[in-house]
């Protein structure tokens, strides 16, 4: 059966977690990361070498890296669902992957000062910056899902996954928006999606 090593709170895990789920795959989940340790044993050094989560094995096959993870298991089960099968599909979803990183630099200072910084630690200089790069960032999604209901067309893919998870947070964490229209219509989009609401919008911690 898949395995997979990560912590259910972490974004990076949600993205393997969710694509597992929407392709209805059987899956063991090992707690790894933060609080549960394991990262940093040989024996999981030996699996990850990079210390981190989510890994996966699969029959024998490890891999790290989550949006490697993703493209593996949508390529391998989801192939003309996930894994477009149009090219020029297939690389818009590839795009919106990788993006997700950009998005995810950004706004890492605000997730993790609201989130895992205590408050009397928190520097709000760099929470307001990070809010402001990271609706700039989404600025640019927002306009580009003008007239597509996914990031790579009217079909939930693959490309949709790694974004999906930050916008979740961005979504839930108590900061001021901007209003931008198509983003929140693709979140409700997401929102529908049982698998989203089962492994992805959890309480943020
Ligand atoms: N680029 C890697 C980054 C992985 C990463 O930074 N994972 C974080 C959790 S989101 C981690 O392992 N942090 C250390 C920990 O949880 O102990 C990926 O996408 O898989």
């Amino acid at each position: 059966m898949l395995k997979i090593w990560g912590r259910t709170n972490s974004v990076n895990v949600k993205k393997a977690l969710w694509c597992a789920e929407e392709l209805g795959l059987k899956y063991e989940r090992i707690d790894a990361g933060l609080q549960f340790g394991v990262v940093n044993s040989p024996e999981y050094r030996k699996l990850n070498p990079n210390g981190l989560v989510p890994t996966i094995e699969d029959h024998g096959y490890l891999l790290w890296e989550s949006h490697a993870i993703v493209r593996y298991l949508a390529a391998k089960h989801g192939a003309g669902r996930l894994w477009p099968l149009d090219l020029r599909q297939r690389a818009d979803a590839d795009r919106w992957m990788d993006w997700a990183f950009t998005f995810q630099a950004a706004f890492r200072p605000v997730f993790w000062g609201l989130i895992r910084t205590p408050p009397g630690k928190r520097d709000a200089a760099a929470i307001e910056e990070g809010c402001r790069k990271a609706a700039d960032l989404l600025a640019i999604l927002d306009a580009a899902l003008a007239g597509r209901k996914y990031v790579a067309g009217d079909a939930f893919t693959m490309g949709d996954i790694p974004i999906g998870c930050h916008v979740q947070l961005w979504m839930r964490l108590p900061i001021e928006r901007p209003s931008q229209p198509q983003l929140e219509a693709w979140f409700e989009r997401l929102l529908e999606r049982a698998p989203y609401r089962k492994v992805v919008d959890i309480p943020i911690s």
